[in-house]
């Protein structure tokens, strides 16, 4: 979107969708966890060297600091490199971490104000697994059981899918047995499924009013659960983790806090990352679950998403629910027989909820025009029954943002268009890196769309380093062009763009210990420490602290 007005929408859906589907695979190991609590590192306790079985209370507010990876001998060696191998995060940090820890209260402050209803819906956790790290997926079911009120939680149905593990099969059943006391039911497939039927299975277990979806390796935070219980019927309520590549755009609209840049109500979301949402039971159940042809992994998170929208449900992202994620930069995972699932998950998906929308995707993908995808009878049946917009319609009503000159304004979109009015600023000066002592400036031409920045010696007088950071989250560098990260490729550099708008890759939140946080892509502004030359380089990084992530917005 902010790279393609003037091209055809359909294309940018598609090139976000690759570019979304390269950049989940492509990414090679950083050499840390990549662990965080939106954005922030998960804070956290000491080492459990006996594996975490221990309750583990850190104190509050320690961060996850890079001595919690210390290698103290080969045997943490072993379990960090294997770890990584076998799970591409850090197993070591993990175990050490513990079942249970504090969190930080990662809400926005107003969130706690909040009370809800007493009587919600109850609620069935679904986790599905596959040779998942036994101590991320324990950590996950007792954050779970810590931090929900035993009254809503009706059940957590484990789906183990036909893991190989050897950690996942004696030792956990024992472990559930023994620690959670029938709140706990483990399911286990006698064949590789793939995440997709696995939830499906899960969810023909579940007897709660709502399901929710977790993946393996989560932590909730508190009060979690209940406002994704809270919204009506026909909705799928997004908890909101960090953001990633697989993240929607997060928008802002209905931003009404003016304490805070941050969302407190229920965003409109187009599309779901894919885990961790929330959706009433009979609602799934009728709006056709999930697509059963779809294999291991992925499109299923876009499929459900046009689904409910087009067959009139909503999505919303809730802020005040706040569950941690561990986003990979690889799925350490293949599929049996190596198929690409994505591929064929995209093209069942294409073809059943597409429309002529479809070649747009398949003349950026023509190796996939003759592959076979399987029968879709069922699911365009389905699309029929349930009497479902066209695809057209959720681009025009659904995403307006993708509008062009190509398809025009036809529809009033759901989503009322902020128009011309500007967002306010509420601080402006310059931006200095308090690791290098120097301000944020454009590489070349402050006005050229798409230039670099860089950090050069602060100026006061310089109008060319003049930010402006305004309500909306955006940073505008002399009244001109803003600070924008690419959504997909979330290790590109950040540059200079028009400015948009519509939040997402242009949205940033100066928070706590002097960081830029950018809302959509879950990491901090950096600044990478002696580059070639005089110049400063700037980066996007995972978040953690550090003085070179520190800026000082100055007047
Ligand atoms: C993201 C979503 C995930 C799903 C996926 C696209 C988030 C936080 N995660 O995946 O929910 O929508 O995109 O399909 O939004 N698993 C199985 N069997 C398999 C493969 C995976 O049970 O064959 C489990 C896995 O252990 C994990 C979950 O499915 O608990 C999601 O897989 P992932 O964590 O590898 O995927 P991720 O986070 O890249
Ligand atoms: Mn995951």
């Amino acid at each position: 979107r902010y790279f393609c007005y003037g091209c055809l929408v359909t294309s940018a859906t598609w090139s976000f969708l690759l570019f979304l589907y390269f950049s989940m695979g492509a990414e090679p190991d950083r050499g840390r966890t990549p662990m965080r609590h939106l954005g922030q590192p998960i804070t956290g306790g000491v080492a459990d060297r006996r594996g975490g079985r221990r309750p583990l209370l850190p104190s509050n507010g320690v961060e996850l600091s890079p001595e919690m990876g210390m290698i103290f001998n080969e045997a943490d060696q072993e379990v960090r490199d294997s770890g990584y191998h076998r799970h591409a995060f850090n197993v070591l940090i993990s175990n050490r971490l513990g079942f249970h820890r504090q969190l930080p209260d990662t809400r926005d402050t107003q969130c706690r104000e909040k009370s809800y209803p007493v009587a919600l819906p109850s609620a069935s956790v679904i986790i599905c697994f596959f040779n998942e790290a036994l101590s991320a997926l324990l950590r996950t079911v007792h954050s779970v059981l810590d931090r929900t009120p035993p009254y809503l939680l009706h059940e957590i149905i484990l789906v183990d899918d036909h893991s190989e593990l050897e950690e996942l099969k004696d030792e956990l059943d024992r472990y559930v047995r023994a620690e959670f006391q029938g709140k706990v039911h483990l399911v286990r497939n006698q064949r590789r499924e793939g995440l997709i039927r696995g939830r499906m299975i899960g969810a023909s277990h579940a007897t709660g009013e709502v399901l929710v979806f977790l993946d393996s390796h989560c932590e909730v935070n508190q009060a979690w659960l209940q406002p994704l219980l809270a919204p009506s019927r026909r909705t799928a309520a997004l908890s909101s983790a960090p953001s990633s590549t697989s993240s929607p755009p997060t928008r802002s609209f209905g931003l009404t806090s003016n304490s805070s840049p941050l969302a407190l109500l229920p965003l409109r979301s187009p599309t779901m990352a894919g885990g961790l949402f929330a959706m009433n039971r009979k609602y799934f159940n009728e709006l056709g679950q999930y697509d059963a042809g779809m294999d291991i992994w992925g499109g299923e998170n876009l499929e459900i998403s046009f689904r409910i929208w087009m067959c009139g449900g909503q999505l919303f992202i809730i802020p005040c629910s706040r569950v941690g994620h561990i986003f990979r930069k690889r799925r350490p995972y293949g599929s049996p027989g190596g198929h690409d699932t994505m591929a064929h998950n995209s093209l069942r998906l294409a073809h059943v909820w597409m429309d002529g929308y479809k070649e747009q995707y398949l003349s950026l993908r023509p190796e996939l025009r003759n592959r076979s995808y399987g029968d879709i009878g069922e699911r365009v049946a389905l699309r029929k029954r349930l009497q479902c917009h066209s695809f057209s319609w959720y681009l025009d009503t659904v995403y307006p943002e993708m509008q062009t000159a190509a398809n025009g304004n036809k529809q009033q979109p759901l989503f009322i268009n902020k128009g011309l009015k500007r967002p306010k600023v509420l601080q402006r000066g310059r931006l200095r890196n308090l690791a290098i002592g120097r301000c944020l400036v454009a590489q070349g031409r402050v006005s050229q769309k798409g230039g670099a920045i860089v950090l050069r010696p602060c100026d006061p007088q310089d109008p060319e380093q003049d930010w402006a950071y305004d309500e909306e989250g955006q940073l505008i560098l002399a009244g001109l062009l803003c600070l924008d990260v690419s959504e997909v490729r979330t290790f590109d550099p950040p540059r200079l763009m028009k400015c948009h708008g519509s939040g997402g890759s242009q949205q940033w939140s100066l928070g706590k210990s002097n960081r830029i946080y950018q809302v959509s892509v879950g990491q901090c502004l950096a600044a990478v420490s002696q580059p070639i030359g005089q110049k400063g380089y700037v980066s996007m990084a995972i978040c953690d602290g550090s003085q070179t992530q520190q800026w000082q917005l100055e007047a």
